[in-house]
């Protein structure tokens, strides 16, 4: 007999992304496999296994996603696709369109979710340190660890459109609607991570302004020179990928009524990128590492928070990184990198 029941999941967007690769790991390890990945280009094949179906396509396309819920009955939306910092300034008006008009009509997806299927969808989405601008380096090293609240300036289009997605998702989770004569919730339940830099020891990142960490300590790993396009002195808080994945994760678990906002804030270590290439010379003495700052990537890096005060976070869903810079070098980066390459010489 055939049913005409829709399968149950959980959907990622830009699943083949670092963020992707880390939370397909962890669905798998737990057991759980009703996730239909998508993303823009084929998924990863070592990743296909890992999800129950895989879809190649544009958020954007409207016939995607219209074969996607006529197959599916969507509970949860990991919304990881955009274009992040440095590839958005390229192209502006492209990177608005993925990053905000994407984000709004997943979340328009999953109010229709929610009224069809009559349970609210979580919807998490991958904030940044992005959303945050500091005026100059003085007042970036004068203020320190920064609230969410404060210094909500961001000089990037990637930035603007981070910070507008997350006011669309408090709109949609608390007022959608809202002069209706009887009012309904929209069903969305919407959580947002502002993330510092992410370090992944078997992915790199691409297009964005953080990814001098990330892209020095692989650099040295291949053997290869690196020139840092940002200076020595330059700081943003920095977390790897396993912080990156149990933040999202626990953040998607916690009990909505111990939320007291929608946006946080995660921090694990801050170092400056002089610190960064100390950590990866102890590592990698060898290593070719020189700094050739890049003066409109490294003023967008200057706007970006020297640290991050992360409280509500802790407070309100006990958030704790595992990993801080000595942890994350000696026990994470370091070891993963040079099993990654040894294993993967076609990488190089
Ligand atoms: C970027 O550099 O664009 C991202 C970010 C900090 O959100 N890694």
């Amino acid at each position: 007999m055939e049913t005409t029941m829709r399968k149950p999941v959980a959907l990622i967007t830009g699943a083949n992304g670092e963020i992707g690769h880390g939370l397909l790991e962890y669905f798998h390890k737990k057991g759980d496999h009703n996730l239909v990945a998508l993303d823009l280009n084929p998924m990863d094949k070592q990743l296909r296994p890992l999800c129950h179906a895989w879809m190649t396509g544009d958020i954007l396309d409207d016939d995607l996603t219209e074969r996607l819920v006529t197959e599916y009955e969507i509970h949860a939306i990991y919304h990881l696709a955009a274009l992040l910092s440095t590839r958005a300034e390229f192209a502006p008006e492209t990177a608005h369109h993925v990053n905000v008009n994407g984000t709004l009509k997943l979340i328009k997806l999953a109010t229709e979710q929610a009224r069809w299927h009559g349970n609210r969808v979580k919807f998490l989405f991958p904030s940044s340190i992005a959303a945050y601008g500091l005026p100059d380096v003085e007042t970036k090293t004068k203020v320190g660890r920064i609230r969410e609240n404060d210094w909500n300036f961001p000089i990037t289009m990637y930035g603007c459109n981070k910070l507008a997605c997350e006011h669309l998702g408090r709109y949609y989770t608390f007022n959608y609607r809202q002069t209706a004569a009887k009012w309904t919730s929209s069903g969305v339940d919407f959580r947002a991570i502002r993330f510092p830099g992410l370090i992944s020891a078997v992915t790199l990142p691409t297009g964005g302004t953080s990814d001098f960490a990330p892209e020095m300590i692989h650099a040295a790993a291949q053997g290869q020179p690196y020139a840092c396009f940002v200076s020595e002195r330059a700081r943003i808080p920095f977390m790897v990928m396993p912080d990156g994945i149990k933040a999202l994760i626990s953040l998607a678990e916690a009990p909505e009524d111990r939320l007291t906002q929608r946006v946080y804030n995660v921090g694990a270590f801050s170092p400056t990128a002089g610190e960064v290439r100390d950590y990866v010379l102890k590592a990698f003495p060898k290593a070719d590492i020189t700094f050739d700052p890049d003066p409109a990537r490294a003023r967008i890096v200057d706007t970006w928070p020297a640290d991050v005060d992360d409280s509500p976070a802790r407070n309100d869903w006990d958030w704790q990184p595992d990993y801080d810079a000595q942890r994350a070098f000696n026990e994470y980066l370091v070891p993963t990198i040079s099993r990654y390459y040894k294993e993967h010489p076609d990488r190089k």
